[in-house]
């Protein structure tokens, strides 16, 4: 699934697990190709009567806030609408938004006045804001909704339909998980994966040593995103130094046998929200791991894991 070519070496190294050790590695001598599905696998839920707009499947849902809004799209395998560009969201609007407002993937949570979409990508110019928006009002908007075609900075806490967008399947719900490295025997793994938003996964020992949250997917998938899911109760501030690993043993992910998703350094996750992150190139493998130092320990409700299933690997 993967290929690497060294010119200085001269050597051509195909990865039948798609793991590439050139990807991501910075050596400039070396060049990676990764295929790229198109989309993860999965198609919505057909009860919840999603709509395709220029090739997404969007559904509006009934939400008590806009931390709300996050959890219900996560329930279908979606996430919040991020804004993308001004031109989409214009289209998406006017198919999806035909009267009153809906809280998109758009929040400034983490830091004021830095808006960040829900799939972790800092927004730019592209977002079409009404006039004199963003402007924090009582300094109290951190959330966005979309009206009249245009977005605004909003309260979180106010009852708002969500505009979901839909990924694709989760993958990790309901596998098998396990938590090592924790001290606590309160924990339990499965809550971190078991698709309710208000059961959370819990290893604050705070001792020495790292954590570690295994999902056998119980197959070989190449993963793209995941998405994290914070919880409304506390803890946000441990959402930091956390790296997600996809590989194919499920304890050794050293050397080949596994590649890093993504490494997220700085905190990443408001309180009682659900935000996607891209892997930095797809990986490929049947164990998905998150790792954190034991003393910030793991403080979040759900794990969801997006990708494609390789029907040929084992
Ligand atoms: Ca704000
Ligand atoms: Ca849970």
């Amino acid at each position: 699934m993967a290929f690497d070519f060294s010119e200085s070496e001269q050597r051509c190294t195909f990865y039948s697990q798609g793991v590439t050790s050139g990807a991501g590695t910075g050596r400039q001598d070396v060049q990676s190709y990764v295929w790229r599905f198109p989309r993860p696998d999965g198609t919505p839920p057909s009860a919840a009567n999603y709509q395709q707009v220029q090739g997404e499947y969007l559904v509006v849902k009934p939400a008590n806030s806009f931390g709300d809004g996050a959890m219900t799209c996560f329930r279908d395998g979606s996430i919040l609408f991020p804004p993308i560009s001004a031109d989409i969201t214009a289209v998406v609007a006017q198919a999806m938004v035909v009267n009153g407002f809906v809280s998109i993937g758009l929040d400034d949570m983490l830091e004021e006045g830095v808006f960040v979409r829900s799939d972790y990508v800092v927004s730019d110019a592209e977002v079409p804001w009404q006039d004199d928006e963003p402007n924090n009002r009582r300094g109290n908007q951190h959330c966005t909704d979309l009206f009249e075609g245009q977005v605004r900075d909003v309260g979180c806490g106010k009852a708002r339909p969500a505009l979901c967008l839909f990924v694709g399947k989760n993958l990790a719900q309901g596998k098998p998980s396990t938590l090592t490295g924790h001290s606590s025997d309160s924990s339990v793994p499965s809550r971190g994966n078991d698709g309710d938003t208000a059961t959370y996964l819990e290893s604050a020992s705070h001792s020495d040593g790292v954590d570690k949250f295994v999902i056998d997917l119980g197959a070989t998938y190449q993963v793209s995103s995941v998405v994290f899911v914070s919880r409304p109760d506390c803890c946000e501030q441990n959402n930091r130094d956390t790296s997600v690993h996809v590989g194919n043993h499920p304890r050794n992910f050293g050397g080949k046998n596994a590649a890093t998703c993504v490494k997220l350094e700085e905190p990443f996750l408001p309180r009682g929200y659900a935000r996607l992150f891209r892997c930095e190139v797809p990986v490929t493998g049947r164990y998905v791991r998150v790792q954190r130092p034991a003393s910030v320990g793991m403080d979040f409700a759900e794990l969801g894991v997006f990708g494609n299933r390789l029907s040929n690997s084992g």
